[in-house]
């Protein structure tokens, strides 16, 4: 095998790998801090996606998610709780906070209106 064959191997092999890291990769995944008053709250960047689009909170304590919009696409102007019964507007350059506690364990999506953009909720049992 020559080199140049190689350098294509390497470079298939590193293509390939990158395709299974984005498509399957675990995203980031962010465990909430919890305030004085025992709140856990987690801040989420909502730009074409959510940042990060994996929080991790524990059952049975209050949530407060700090949703802030940093775009004006009308695709985010939206964000929906489906399992939580909760749909709020997200001004565009603004903080909204999201206030719930999950009384239950498991994993919930939330999503943009058009359940377009999609994010995790990851409840871990008390
Ligand atoms: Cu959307």
């Amino acid at each position: 095998m020559g080199t140049s064959e190689i350098i294509v191997l390497i470079v298939g092999i590193a293509t390939i790998a990158f395709v299974l890291w984005y498509f399957f990769g675990e995203r980031e995944r962010v465990a909430a801090t919890v305030s004085a008053g025992g709140v856990q709250q987690v801040k989420v960047t909502v730009k074409g996606g959510y940042d990060p689009d994996v929080i991790v909170v524990k059952q049975g304590q209050p949530v407060r998610l700090d949703f802030y919009r940093d775009e004006t696409a009308s695709c985010s102007d939206r964000v929906v709780f489906g399992d939580f019964g909760i749909s709020r507007e997200l001004p565009a350059f603004k903080t909204t906070s999201i206030d719930f506690t999950p009384n239950n364990s498991g994993e919930f999506t939330f999503a943009c209106g058009m359940n377009m953009m999609r994010g995790k909720l990851v409840v871990e049992a008390a």
